[in-house]
């Protein structure tokens, strides 16, 4: 059982890690803002010969260094978030990866180094590696070699909660390991025991590839199963429609706080990364009496694995069938654009561009008055402080169009009873006057309910 791998019982035996990330100054990388021009401005003057460094103007230089320690400090979390004791962390700054090995020599022989002195257990890469290099790397190694995608899939398996979810990451694992069997003996001897091996479902993987491509039709057809039922009971749901709004954003972004503080609901939130790998569905009252379901969905992030990309499409389903998406944004996070980006970029994949979209600007109260008082492009609230919610559950109810909101003014008999108290439930009684038997009521509310009694409107 996958519970049985729950973040309590790792503390205590935490692996020790070396991180080693590199930056690559003549590698295409979609960035944005300063940092993008500054980078641009560096990989130019590498091509043209110049030493980079002291080409780059000063503020674009610190636009990179800053852009730079915060992806670094993103890659810990990571780290931190699979289990990992972070031993040591290097850097390698080069021109482009090195086919072999990715890092060069030199660098490969400080690792080696870092690695004795430190005792660590495994060194994760925050790149991705080609099987020649995790070959390579682990054979000139003493110990185990995580690469980034490895790193983020065994997250995605600690954090599955559900049968689907737990199936989706077997199978995204079992996928990343095939072309990657051969002389990997390190690591397979040891599946289940450690960062980068463990799954959700199977601990007792097979070195034989065979086997795991018996495996990967077994997990297909049980995912598919279990993907019949949950369309089963999407139907179920769709018979009575409700809107769905899905909080979509980048990990860590404070969606599952924001979901939680919105519905009063116990979705587990939780400082790790990727805390809500299933999405989450709870019905709310707007302010209109409009309801709808909230969706909690898993967090982006930056370079997910294309393998992840495939396998957690069903994950954000509700996102593909949501009415309004709002996007939570860490205001306090200093790569907050580039994190926009990303998401856009996920968005975009998802093919769901034209939905409408609230922008949440979350943990402003992190942020100093005067800084938050200049923040634009969203709303600011707080989730976590509870701060600015009835604004966003006001723009919400605006930016819902399937229901719109009406007023209507109706002149039913007292006998209807059963009536009024729908439209007291469903709507916001604007006016309600009684006069002999006849009750006098302006209701402002949703359109699918008070057409429902258009036999009792008034006629004036
Ligand atoms: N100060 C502050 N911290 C917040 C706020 N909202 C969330 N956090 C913190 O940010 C961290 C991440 O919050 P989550 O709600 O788990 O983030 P998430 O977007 O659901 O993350 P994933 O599910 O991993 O994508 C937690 O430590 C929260 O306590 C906020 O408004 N202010
Ligand atoms: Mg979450």
């Amino acid at each position: 059982m996958a519970a049985a791998r729950s973040s309590q019982g790792w503390g205590q035996n935490a692996e020790r890690a070396v991180l080693v990330a590199v930056e690559f100054t003549g590698e295409w990388r979609k960035l944005t803002s300063a940092a993008q021009l500054a980078r641009k401005a560096a990989a130019v003057s590498a091509e043209s010969g110049h030493d980079q460094t002291a080409a780059a103007t000063e503020p674009l230089a610190r636009a990179v260094d800053l852009d730079f320690d915060a992806s670094l400090a993103e890659f810990e979390e990571l780290a931190r978030s699979a289990g990992a004791e972070v031993a040591s962390t290097l850097v390698q700054r080069r021109p482009r990866p090195d086919p072999a090995t990715l890092v060069g020599q030199g660098k490969l022989e400080e690792i080696e180094g870092v690695i004795a002195s430190t005792g660590a257990d495994l060194v994760l890469f925050d790149h991705d590696l080609t099987p020649s290099q995790l070959r390579n790397l682990e054979a000139k190694l003493p110990c185990r070699v995580i690469d980034r995608t490895q790193l983020i899939l065994d997250i995605f398996a600690r954090h599955a909660r559900t049968r689907e979810g737990q199936l989706q990451v077997e199978l995204a694992q079992l996928e990343y390991q095939l072309p990657r069997l051969a002389g990997r003996g390190k690591a397979m001897s040891q599946l289940g025991g450690g960062i980068g091996t463990r799954g959700p479902g199977e601990t007792q993987l097979e070195t034989d590839r065979r086997k795991i491509n018996l495996r990967i039709d077994h997990v297909k057809e049980q995912l598919e199963s279990v993907r019949r039922i949950r369309r089963q009971q999407r139907q179920r749901r769709e018979a009575v429609p409700v809107p769905v709004v899905a909080l979509v954003g980048y990990t860590n972004a404070g969606k599952s706080t924001l979901f939680n503080a919105l519905t009063e609901a116990g979705v587990l939130e939780s400082s790790r990364m990727f805390a809500t790998l299933d999405p989450k569905l709870r019905q709310l009252q707007l302010p209109s009496r409009r309801k709808i379901l909230l969706s909690d969905t898993v967090g982006f992030i930056r370079n997910l694995p294309h393998t992840l990309v495939t396998s957690f499409r069903a994950t954000l389903e509700e996102v593909e069938r949501a009415e309004i998406l709002l996007h939570v944004r860490d205001a306090s996070s200093l790569m907050m654009d580039e994190q926009k980006a990303q998401v856009e970029k996920v968005l975009g994949e998802l093919d769901v561009t034209r939905k409408p979209v609230i922008e949440v600007l979350n943990k402003v109260d992190l942020l100093p008055n005067e800084q938050r008082s200049h923040l634009t492009g969203g709303l600011a609230v707080s989730g976590l402080k509870k701060m600015g919610l009835d604004e966003l559950l006001a723009a919400i109810d605006e930016a819902l169009v399937v229901d719109p909101l009406i007023r209507v003014k109706f002149r039913l008999p007292q006998s209807e009873g059963a009536i009024l108290a729908a439209l007291e439930a469903g709507a916001v009684l604007e006016k309600k006057q009684f006069e002999g038997n006849l009750v006098y009521v302006t209701a402002r509310g949703p359109a699918s309910l008070l057409n429902r009694f258009s036999r009792f409107r008034e006629r004036s």
